[in-house]
């Protein structure tokens, strides 16, 4: 089996870049020390990055990976920079211009403009190589991109690139160019995570490992339906999967799923509603299309060992065969684990990412340092575990899960929150309403408002909003458009709709009605009534563009 080697300055879920290349049939061997003698007989390297770029490029240097980088690029031997590993080859970055960059490109990467859109860019972009295509790059396949910072593309970042002989393929993020992929003789890197993009990426690393530059051709009417349309800033409309999972009554973790967050059968015996094996319905899912698939620990950890809880095994089985971005949330918070050890949560984050996931996702926490950043005057202390594990992996590795209900009041005088104007007066004809933060999946509620809730989050550091609605969970009635509308006037960062979906036109209304940056569905694919697929198939005769990595 042939070795490849990808380099280790332990930066996000490099367990997903190995994953990727066993399943092309090769071995991936990390290097973790410069002076490593495989570094120098290395025939394929990988230097995959993700957060912080001055976090990265310190690493890479306090750590001694400058010259054996360097020399590995001098002997001609092939090399593939992933998102932050492409950055690295800039000369440096807005986002930390202390830190230099490798230099062999000579501008600036500077931050995404968010008065145009949602910042970070997270979704389904498209890809257009300048001439000819490089290692397959395809403008008709979509891939998955995740960050704020960029190469961004002008007229006069394009000369440099064109004074170097760079080949490059460009991506569209609302009205900014900036640069996808870089190829010039042995080194390729690309800003979008081809072992997060499905089948498409999959095969731009085997192109990469096999040193081909495959075409692919489509007739007219399949590019019709492929091309991008910009109309979501260049995003496909995104998709997830939510699995909410637990250990039921008899000890085995189950896919389970609640109305209005009770999972429990209203018959018999009152038993834990038990829809399927976590890992088997992720695999499912993603064969059906889902364009990221999120794991919800509901009752967190149990007193066993923190190392052996149950969802690092399965965030660790999916991530061998579920190619799509992973979210996994419920009990990321500073723990104690049963032998009296205080573990923080950035530790426990660092356990998932390890494991595969690319995302957590932070609830009952997320409320908790929002209430301290506003009893602080509106700042926070670098201690909450949002700050924590945004300052290490980067705000795109942060989700904040909220858990929210409406409570009615005769007006915007009767809260301290913000109120909204509903069209939906409840039987006593209040129509003002605010949306309160629940904690510990909604058992406790508590004096701050969503909106209040998320700026905060945003402001700690959190990458994007996972919005549930307790009133709506599973109610299959649609999501709560006010809701949403109410969140994406709050925070300038994604926003995914979660909580009510029963039919595709749930999705289609999310999307044609509100900001919504993604569409998140769990019991009417749980329960079978549709599958992800149906869903996109219907976005896609409504006009909205949604990826389709299997043709
Ligand atoms: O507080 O950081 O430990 O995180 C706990 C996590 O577990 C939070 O993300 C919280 O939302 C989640 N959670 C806790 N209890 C429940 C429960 O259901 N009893 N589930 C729960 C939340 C809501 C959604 C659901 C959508 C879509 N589930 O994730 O999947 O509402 O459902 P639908 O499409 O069927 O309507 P912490």
């Amino acid at each position: 089996m042939s070795v490849v080697h990808i380099i280790d300055v332990e930066s996000g879920n490099l367990q997903s870049l190995i994953n990727a290349i066993e399943r092309l049939g090769y071995e991936a061997r990390l290097i973790k020390r410069s002076d490593d003698p495989e570094l120098a007989n290395a025939s394929k390297l990988f230097l995959p990055g993700v957060g912080n770029y001055g976090h990265f490029l310190d690493n890479l240097f306090s750590r001694g990976f400058e010259k054996p980088i360097r020399q590995f690029i001098a002997s001609g031997k092939p090399i593939m920079g992933i998102c932050v590993g492409l950055q690295a080859l800039f000369s440096t970055s807005e986002e930390s211009p202390q830190s230099p960059g490798l230099k062999y490109i000579d501008f600036e990467l500077s931050r995404f403009d968010d008065s145009d859109k949602p910042v970070p860019e997270i979704g389904w972009n498209s890809c257009t190589p300048d001439s000819d295509s490089f290692f397959g790059l395809d403008p008709y396949k979509r891939y998955y991109f995740v960050h704020s910072y960029a190469a961004i593309l002008s007229p006069k970042t394009e000369e440099v690139l064109a004074k170097d002989s760079w080949r490059y393929a460009k991506a569209r993020y609302g009205s900014q160019e900036f640069l996808a992929a870089v190829y010039k003789d042995n080194i390729f890197a690309t800003q979008f995570h081809p072992e997060k993009s499905g089948l498409a990426g999959l095969h731009v690393i085997e192109n990469f490992l096999k040193q081909q530059h495959p075409i692919t051709s489509y007739t007219e009417e399949q590019k019709k339906a492929l091309v991008n349309d910009y109309s979501n800033y260049g995003l496909t409309r995104r998709i997830i999967a939510c699995l909410d999972v637990r250990t039921n009554d008899q000890g085995d973790m189950v896919v389970t799923k609640g109305d209005q967050y009770d999972v429990r059968e209203k018959s018999q015996k009152n038993d834990v509603r038990n829809l399927g094996k976590p890992v088997e319905l992720a695999q499912k899912y993603y064969e059906q299309g889902a364009d990221e698939v999120t794991f919800l620990n509901i009752t967190s950890f149990r007193d066993c060992p923190l190392k052996d809880t149950p969802m690092l095994e399965v965030l660790r089985l999916a991530a061998k065969t579920v190619f799509v971005p992973l979210t996994v949330g419920g009990g990321i918070k500073d723990v104690v684990d049963v032998d009296g050890t205080k573990i923080p949560a950035l530790d426990v984050a660092s356990l998932y990412f390890r494991s595969g996931a690319d995302k957590v996702s932070i609830g009952t926490d997320a409320v908790y340092a929002a209430e301290k950043y506003y009893s602080m005057g509106g700042h926070g202390d670098g201690t909450s575990p949002i700050e924590t594990i945004s300052k290490a992996y980067g705000a795109q590795a942060v989700v904040i899960s909220v858990d929210p209900k409406r409570v009615y009041v005769d007006g915007p005088q009767d809260t301290k929150n913000k109120t909204l104007q509903t069209k939906f007066p409840n039987e006593k004809g209040q129509d003002y309403c605010w949306y309160q933060c629940t904690i510990k999946g909604g058992r406790e509620s508590r004096n701050l408002g969503v909106w209040e809730l998320t700026k905060a989050c945003e402001a700690l550091g959190a990458g994007e909003v996972l919005l549930n609605c307790i009133d709506k969970d599973g109610s299959n009635s649609g999501y709560d458009l006010e809701l949403l509308d109410h969140v994406k006037s709050a925070v300038k960062v994604p926003v995914i709709a979660s909580s009510g979906a029963g039919i595709p036109e749930h999705f289609e209304e999310a999307f044609t009605k509100t900001k919504a940056d993604a569409c998140l569905g769990a019991g009417m694919f749980h329960r079978g009534e549709y599958t992800v697929n149906d869903v996109k198939q219907y976005l896609l005769k409504k006009g909205l563009k949604v990826r389709m990595d299997r043709g």
